[in-house]
C-alpha cells in the first residue's frame, strides 16, 4: 500500500473534488484522521430495529445515529452468515475465496498473518487498532493451545489489542480470549476442547436435560455451561468460563477502555457484538424489556451498548472526529437451535422487513441488513438507497484517509465512499453474495439465484428450523425494482439475462485481481 498522505481527507473536509493530477499543497496543519468505529451486531435482521420497521421493541440509541446519520436501504453484509461476512469486512475479498464458512471453535485462523487486512492497513497509516467482542475467524494455527500462546489470531493480521470471544456464544470454548491468552484461566484446570467426542465431565444437554435453562436442538445439546448447552465439549477452565448476561458490561467496558485510552486518536475499533445471537440471555435489567421475549431484549441490550459508545464519544468531545459504521453480519433468523420461544413471541414484528428469506438465505434478507453511517459535522443526516456492501469498507476507508491500495490487495473491494458519507447516491453496480451453498448476484435491480448443484445435500436442521434458504436446482432470477420481495422467478422468460449473469458469477469467481473503481 502507499500513503497519499491526507490530501484526499483535507479535500473531503475542505469540500473540495480531488483531482489526482493537480495535486493541493497539504495544509500547514494538517487535519487528523478521523477515529473509525465499527460497531457489528451479529444476526441483526434489516427490520430489527425502530428506524427499520420494528415492532414491540425501542432502540433509541440507534434511532439517534439514523435519524442524525445516513440510513441505507440497499447495504449488504458480503454473506448470510458470519464467518464469510466478517472476512469479507476485514479482508475485502469475499469468503469463498479462503473457503470461509461457518467455524468450529477450534478451527484455525482464517486470515493469513501477512494477508493484507483493513486493519493492517489502518495501522501502518497510523492507527490504534483493536477487536472487541465476537471473532468467529478461527484462532490458532492447526491445533490451538487454550492453555498457552494463542496464535496467530487478531494481532498478528492487524490489531493492536483483542479481547474475544473467540467463536460464537453456542460454542465452546466458552471463555474470553485477551490478546494471546484465556482470561482468568489456572493453569492447574487446563482447556480441552473437542468437536467429536466428548472429553472430560461436565454434564451435557444430551445426557442431563434436566439442568438447562433453555432447550436446545441436537447440535447444540453438547457440553452445558452457565446452564446452557453448546456446540461442542469443553473440559477444564472452570475459573475462566464465562457468564453469558454478562457480555454487555464486559464487552462495553473493554471497548470503552479503548477509546479512552486512545482518544488522542487516531483509532480503529471493530467492535463485534455478541447479540443478537443465539443463545439469547441478556442481562437481567434488560430481560422484559421488549415484547418479543429474549431476541427482543437482546436488541434492547444492543441498543443500550451502541448508545454507551455514543455517549462516551460525546464526554470525551470527540464525536466529530469519528465515523461511525453501525451494522450487522447478516440477516435474521428465529429460531437458531434454542428454544428461546423468539417464534412465538414474535407477534406483529417482521425482522426481514418487506423482504424475503433471513439468515442463511440467498433471498434479500440474507445479507440486506441495517446500516448507518454516523459522522457528525461531516456526514449529513438523510436516508441513502446507494447499494454498498461490507466487502467495500475497505477501500472506502483506505480512500478515506488517502491510502492507495495495492492491485493485489481487497481484490472485491470496491471505493464506494462517497455513497457512505452521504455525497452520492450511487454505489456498486453489481453486488455480489454467498449464502449457504450458493452464490447470487445483483445487476441494478435485477437479482439472480444460481442453482444449486444437483448433487448438493442440504444440512438436515435447515428443514427443521423453519428457514426459508431460497435454494433450488433452477436458476432464480427476480426483478427487484417490481418484484421486492422475490416471488416472481423470471429466470424461464429471460433466459439472456440469466447467461449474462451467470457469466459474472463466473468471472467474480475466477478473478484474482480486478481493476478499481
Ligand atoms: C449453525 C448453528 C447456529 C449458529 C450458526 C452460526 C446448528 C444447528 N446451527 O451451524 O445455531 O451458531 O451456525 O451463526 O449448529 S453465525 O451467525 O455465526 O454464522
Ligand atoms: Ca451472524
Amino acid at each position: 500500500m502507499i500513503r497519499l498522505g491526507f490530501l484526499v481527507l483535507f479535500a473531503l473536509l475542505a469540500g473540495c473534488g480531488t483531482d489526482p493530477d493537480e495535486p493541493t499543497a497539504p495544509p500547514a496543519d494538517q487535519p487528523r484522521l478521523p477515529n473509525i468505529i465499527v460497531i457489528y451486531v451479529d444476526d441483526l435482521g434489516y427490520a430489527d430495529v425502530g428506524s427499520y420497521g420494528a415492532v414491540g421493541v425501542e432502540t433509541p440509541s440507534i434511532d439517534f445515529l439514523a435519524d442524525n446519520g445516513i440510513r441505507f436501504t440497499d447495504a449488504h453484509a458480503a454473506a448470510a452468515t458470519c464467518t464469510p461476512s466478517r472476512y469479507a469486512l476485514l479482508t475485502g475479498e469475499y469468503g469463498f475465496r479462503s473457503r470461509a464458512r461457518v467455524l468450529a471453535g477450534d478451527a484455525s485462523l482464517l486470515i493469513r498473518p501477512g494477508q493484507p487486512t483493513l486493519p493492517a492497513m489502518l495501522r501502518e497509516a497510523g492507527y490504534a487498532t483493536a477487536v472487541v467482542g465476537k471473532w468467529h475467524l478461527g484462532l490458532g494455527d492447526g491445533d490451538v493451545d487454550w492453555n498457552g500462546t494463542i496464535e496467530p489470531g487478531p494481532l498478528e493480521i492487524g490489531f493492536d489489542y483483542a479481547f474475544l470471544l473467540p467463536a460464537t456464544g453456542d460454542r465452546v470454548p466458552t471463555v474470553y480470549v485477551e490478546n494471546h491468552s484465556v482470561v482468568g484461566l489456572d493453569p492447574a484446570d487446563p482447556i480441552t476442547v473437542s468437536y467429536g467426542r466428548k472429553v472430560g465431565d461436565r454434564p451435557t444437554g444430551t445426557e442431563n436435560p434436566e439442568l438447562l435453562r433453555v432447550t436446545a436442538n441436537p447440535q447444540h445439546s453438547a457440553t452445558i455451561v452457565n446452564g446452557v448447552s453448546r456446540i461442542g465439549y469443553m473440559a477444564g477452565g472452570e475459573s475462566a468460563l464465562w457468564i453469558d448476561e454478562e457480555f454487555p458490561d464486559v464487552f462495553t467496558e473493554k471497548a470503552l477502555a479503548f477509546i479512552r485510552d486512545n482518544k488522542e486518536g487516531p483509532f480503529f475499533l471493530f467492535h463485534s457484538f455478541h447479540d443478537i445471537h443465539v443463545p439469547r440471555l441478556p442481562h437481567p435489567r434488560f430481560q422484559g424489556k421488549s415484547r418479543m421475549g429474549p431476541r427482543g431484549d437482546a436488541i434492547v441490550q444492543t441498543d443500550w451498548m451502541t448508545g454507551e459508545i455514543v455517549r462516551e464519544l460525546e464526554a470525551l468531545g470527540i464525536a466529530d472526529d469519528t465515523l461511525l459504521i453501525f451494522t450487522s453480519d447478516n440477516g435474521p433468523v428465529l429460531d437458531d437451535g434454542y428454544d428461546d420461544r423468539a417464534v412465538e413471541l414474535v407477534g406483529e414484528h417482521n425482522p426481514s422487513g418487506p423482504f424475503r428469506g433471513g439468515k442463511y438465505s440467498a433471498f434479500e434478507a440474507g445479507a440486506r441488513v441495517p446500516t448507518i453511517v454516523y459522522w457528525p459535522g461531516t456526514v449529513p443526516p438523510g436516508d441513502s438507497d446507494a447499494v454498498v456492501s461490507q466487502v467495500d469498507f475497505y477501500a472506502s476507508l483506505a480512500a478515506l484517509i488517502g491510502v492507495e491500495l495495492d492491485t493485489a490487495e481487497a481484490i472485491d473491494s470496491r471505493n464506494v465512499l462517497d455513497a457512505l458519507l452521504g455525497s452520492s447516491d450511487t454505489g456498486r453496480h453489481v453486488l455480489f453474495k454467498e449464502s449457504m451453498r450458493t452464490f447470487s448476484i445483483r445487476r441494478g435491480n435485477l437479482k439472480y439465484i444460481e442453482p444449486l448443484a444437483a448433487d448438493a445435500n442440504l444440512p438436515r436442521w435447515f428443514h427443521t428450523k423453519n428457514i426459508e434458504h431460497g435454494l433450488s436446482k433452477e436458476p432464480q432470477l427476480y426483478d427487484l425494482s417490481v418484484d421486492i420481495g422475490e416471488q416472481n422467478n423470471l429466470a424461464a422468460e429471460r433466459p439472456g439475462v440469466v447467461a449474462e449473469l451467470q457469466a459474472m458469477l463466473e468471472s467474480i469467481e475466477d478473478r484474482t485481481e480486478r481493476e478499481r473503481k
